[in-house]
């Protein structure tokens, strides 16, 4: 056994380096609407790129910076929601997942949360977490950079 000196405590999180599946669509839902959504559709919506984007954490590397291109999360939402809405619950089926509000996205300026779909001009794969939340803001966890969105949740 270890002395008790040697022991590190484990980052609050490991992250899972494995996709839960190879299905990138993802089903975007409020009470009354849902829609199961793929990166075509979401290549159909204006793309913006946001860069210096870095995924800090502790207890492992950080990586980055990278430039992340595709769809702003509310971007996505305005385009398909019709109905006034106070949150958003962005989740991974491997249980990971990220709440963000509305007044968080409308207030994010010209570095909104991204729905990525490319990373440094090249398509981002399904390892890397096609498609996955950056949310430009969160520099000091990597809570919020949710991996293989499978759900996003209007509340
Ligand atoms: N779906 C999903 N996303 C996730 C995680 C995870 O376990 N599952 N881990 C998070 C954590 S704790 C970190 S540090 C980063 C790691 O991102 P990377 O694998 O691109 O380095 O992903 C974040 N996003
Ligand atoms: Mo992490």
């Amino acid at each position: 056994m270890d002395e008790p000196s040697a022991w590190t405590p484990p980052h609050s999180h490991e992250p899972n380096p494995a996709p839960p599946s190879d299905d990138a669509s993802f089903v975007l839902s409020s009470d009354t609407q849902s829609y199961r959504l793929t990166p075509e559709d979401l290549r159909q919506l204006p793309q913006q790129t946001i860069a210096d984007c870095l995924i800090v954490s502790t207890g492992h590397p950080s990586s980055g910076p990278f430039v992340f291109g595709g769809v702003a999360l509310l971007s996505l939402i305005d385009h398909y929601v019709n109905l006034a809405w106070v949150e958003v619950d962005v989740k991974s089926e491997d249980g990971f997942g990220a709440r963000l509000t509305a007044e968080e996205l409308r207030q994010a300026g010209d570095r909104p949360a991204l729905l990525a779909l490319t990373i440094d001009g090249r398509p981002l794969t399904r390892a890397e977490g096609l498609v996955r939340l950056i949310v430009p803001s969160e520099t000091d966890d990597a809570l919020r950079q949710v991996k293989w969105v499978g759900e996003i949740r209007i509340r």
